[in-house]
């Protein structure tokens, strides 16, 4: 036998055992998945040594809304609905194990409450859709702290308890045996560290002034909870100091005492601080930074009609403002001096007033010294005031030349212009609806209108700056959190009005 000869044996005998192997294990003539079926889904497991076969349903996901139950022994979609309750719970356990819950709709779901929710990856129950997810928000946990970031509920033993009805001491900070104060010896304050990083403040008032130094905290409010520090004068409610990193969420800050300088929160010393869903409540000087990093997030920020007090005042570091609200403040509203700043989705409204002899210095906003990275867009100023002999922007003011604004509204809305202006004459701004008007490109000499509630500046229907705003911009939502664009454009001002 030659090589050729032999080649080609081996080559046979392969091919023989090739089409022997085919033979006696033919190609399955059933299904392998879904696709393969018509409106019907693929139940093929391998090992049971039959060819997959088209059924009805898998689990319950599978079946149609009139139908919903998947009787898995059958793999067929049953009709009757359940009946919320211990023998519907019954049912739903048996025939959809992993929807055992009976909903409101008579459909087995996953949960109807964050109770039923056992995994930690997943621990809120979304009562519309009966699944579980993740937490958005710390009000969604048992904990009522969320990590955000992560989707997760904080365990309580991470936490520290601080409620007007506890009492400070060594073993203070749970839920049941919460602490009374910050500050005490043995308060809440003393216990940060380690996991331990975040303090919840319960539902009622913590009186007492708070001094954050060199820390990292995060402080988060029970829905109603709050920070009433009743100072004599002159001092402040929160004050931060030498690198610390502070967040507040969820809680109301006031003060019923209140001399000429009283602030309520305080940053300083490059530290870092973070307000968002809060509001600080009719206080003479809201907030005041000093080569600070201070983000706002969904705040307000609300001066006191008796006072004249500055809304923000920021000196040196940064500042971001996003859907936040700083109005009422009768000295001004922002003061802004050699920072970077980021304003986009605000309302600054009503600041500043046009006393003759007490009037203010600045109205809505000012900006001096050099600026770093700068974003101005999306708000909506509206409505405040200087003295009358000031010759500055009542709305904005620019001595140095440092701003570049564009998709935000400018209006006194319907008050008298009197001797002042509204934008300062240094200020650059475009693409903007500017009460008066003002130089530059795509400026729109015109006033919108507003829903009739008062000091309300949301947007009327078929308002002049509806469907405006230019492109080129990152801004995806608006104050309330609506999606923009909604309609043909995006909207100018803090507002993207709902289309239906
Ligand atoms: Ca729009
Ligand atoms: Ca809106």
């Amino acid at each position: 036998m030659n090589l050729r000869t032999l080649t080609l044996l081996c080559a046979c005998s392969s091919l023989l055992l090739l089409l022997a192997c085919s033979e006696s294990n033919p190609v399955s003539q059933g299904c392998t998945q879904a696709s393969d079926c018509t409106d019907q889904v693929c139940k093929n497991e391998p090992d049971d040594g039959l060819d997959g076969i088209c059924v009805d349903c898998l689990v319950s996901d599978d079946c149609p809304s009139d139908t919903p139950f998947c009787d898995v022994a059958n793999n067929s979609c049953l009709s009757p609905s359940c009946e919320q309750g211990a023998d519907g719970n019954a049912l739903c356990m048996s025939t959809t194990p992993d929807t055992p819950v009976c909903g409101p709709n008579g459909r087995c779901v996953e949960c109807v409450e964050s109770s039923h929710c056992s995994s930690e990856s997943e621990p809120v129950c979304d009562t519309e859709t009966g699944e579980c997810r993740q937490c958005e928000a710390h009000a969604e946990c048992a904990s009522s702290v969320c990590d955000i970031d992560g989707g997760t509920c904080r365990a309580e033993a991470d936490l520290v308890y601080v409620d007007d009805n506890g009492t400070d001491g060594a073993s203070c900070g749970t839920p049941l045996s919460p602490c009374a104060t910050f500050m005490g010896a043995d308060g809440a304050l003393a216990k940060v560290g380690r996991s331990r990083d975040t303090i919840v403040v319960q539902t009622g008032s913590i009186v007492e002034q708070v001094a954050i130094d060199s820390m990292q905290v995060t402080i988060v409010g029970q829905a109603g909870a709050a920070l009433t520090p009743q100072i004599p004068s002159d001092e402040i409610g929160i004050a931060i100091t030498d690198s610390a990193t502070v967040t507040i969420s969820g809680l109301r800050i006031s003060m019923d005492v209140q001399g000429d300088r009283t602030i309520a929160v305080a940053c300083n010393g490059n530290s870092t601080l973070t307000l968002e869903d809060t509001l600080i409540d009719r206080v003479k000087n809201g907030i005041s930074t000093n080569n600070c990093s201070l983000t706002l997030l969904r705040s307000d920020v609300r001066g006191s009609s008796s006072r004249q007090g500055t809304g923000i005042e920021v000196a040196g570091g940064e500042v971001a403002l996003h859907q936040s609200t700083i109005v009422g403040y009768l000295g001004g509203g922002i003061r802004i001096d050699s920072a970077s700043f980021e304003i986009v989705n605000c309302l600054i409204a009503n600041n500043g007033n046009d006393s003759t002899d007490l009037g203010s210095p600045f109205g809505g906003i000012h900006l001096t010294g050099t600026l770093g990275d700068q974003r101005f867009e999306f708000n909506t100023v509206a409505h405040n005031f200087i003295q009358p002999q000031q010759t500055i922007g009542s709305a904005i003011e620019c001595p140095d030349a440092n701003l570049n604004g564009s998709n935000n509204i400018f209006t006194l809305d319907g008050a008298p212009l009197g001797l002042s202006t509204l934008i300062g004459a240094n200020c650059s701004l475009r693409d903007s609806p500017i009460e008066g008007g003002h130089p530059g490109e795509g400026n729109i000499n015109d006033t919108p209108t507003f829903v009739p509630a008062a000091n309300d500046y949301h947007l009327a229907p078929g308002s002049p700056g509806i469907d405006v705003a230019v492109d080129g911009t990152q801004v995806t939502i608006d104050i309330d959190g609506d999606p923009r664009p909604q309609g043909a454009r995006s909207d100018m001002g803090m507002d993207e009005v709902l289309v239906q």
